[in-house]
C-alpha cells in the first residue's frame, strides 16, 4: 500500500483512533457538565427554598401574635394533648407547625412550594389537627434529596434533646447546630439555623446547604 492509495481509502488506523479518542473525550464531557449541572440545580432549589423560608419567618415573628421565630420543640403546643411526640425531627415540626397554623396565612406565593415539600419521615401524629393541611401528620419540609431540612432556633442551641433526625429512609441519626470555626460559637446566635444534610444525607458534613454566612 502506497501513500496514495492511503489518500483515496479515506482513513488510516492511527487517524481512526485519533476519531476514537476524541469521540469518546467528548462524551465524558457531556456526561461530566450534565451531572454538574444536575448537582448545581438541586442545590440552587435548596438555597431558594431555605431563602424563601427565612422570609416567611421573619413575617411570622413580625406578627404581633408571635414576635419571636417559632420554637425548635414541640414542648407546650396544647394541640398535642396528652400524645407525648416522638423524640425525632422535633425542631422543622415545631416550625411547620407554626407556619401551617390556621390563623397564620404568611407564606403567599410559597405556599404551594411549602406543601410540595410536606413528609412525614418519622410517621408521627398529633391528638388532635394542628395544621391546615386536613391531617394529623407531625410533617416536616424535605430537601431535594428527600431528607428533612433541619431547624434549630437560636434558644435552642445548647439543647441535645433536638438533635435526633429521621432521614428519608428510615434512619435515625444525630444533628447538630452548625459552629462557626473562627467564633466557636453556632452561627446565627439571634436567629435561627435551617439547613440542608446537602447531596450526601449526612448533617454536619462539608456539603450541607444552611442559612448562615461565612465570616
Ligand atoms: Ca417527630
Ligand atoms: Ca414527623
Ligand atoms: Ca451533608
Amino acid at each position: 500500500m502506497n501513500s496514495n492509495q492511503v489518500a483515496e481509502n479515506g482513513f488510516t488506523l492511527v487517524e481512526l483512533l485519533v476519531v476514537i479518542a476524541i469521540i469518546s473525550l467528548l462524551g465524558t464531557l457531556m456526561i461530566t457538565t450534565f451531572t454538574g449541572a444536575q448537582r448545581d440545580a438541586e442545590e440552587f432549589e435548596a438555597e431558594a427554598f431555605i431563602k424563601s423560608i427565612e422570609a416567611t419567618l421573619d413575617v411570622y415573628r413580625s406578627d404581633r401574635r408571635n414576635g419571636v421565630f417559632p420554637p425548635s420543640t414541640l414542648e407546650g403546643f396544647p394541640a398535642l394533648g396528652s400524645k407525648l411526640p416522638n423524640k425525632t425531627n422535633l425542631g422543622i415540626e415545631a416550625l411547620v407547625v407554626c407556619l401551617s397554623a390556621p390563623g397564620f396565612d404568611g407564606l403567599g406565593n410559597d405556599s404551594e412550594a411549602f406543601e410540595g415539600a410536606l413528609t412525614n419521615t418519622d410517621e408521627d401524629f398529633s391528638s388532635r389537627r394542628m395544621t391546615k393541611f386536613g391531617a394529623k401528620d407531625l410533617f416536616e419540609l424535605q430537601d431535594p434529596w428527600g431528607n428533612p431540612y433541619a431547624y434549630f432556633r437560636a434558644q435552642d442551641y445548647g439543647n441535645r434533646n433536638l438533635q435526633a433526625y429521621c432521614l428519608g429512609d428510615g434512619e435515625i441519626v444525630t444533628v447538630k447546630p452548625w459552629v462557626n470555626p473562627k467564633t466557636k460559637s453556632p452561627y446565627n446566635q439571634n436567629g435561627f439555623q435551617l439547613f440542608s444534610a446537602g447531596r450526601d444525607g449526612e448533617y454536619n458534613t462539608e456539603d450541607d446547604i444552611g442559612n448562615w454566612r461565612e465570616q
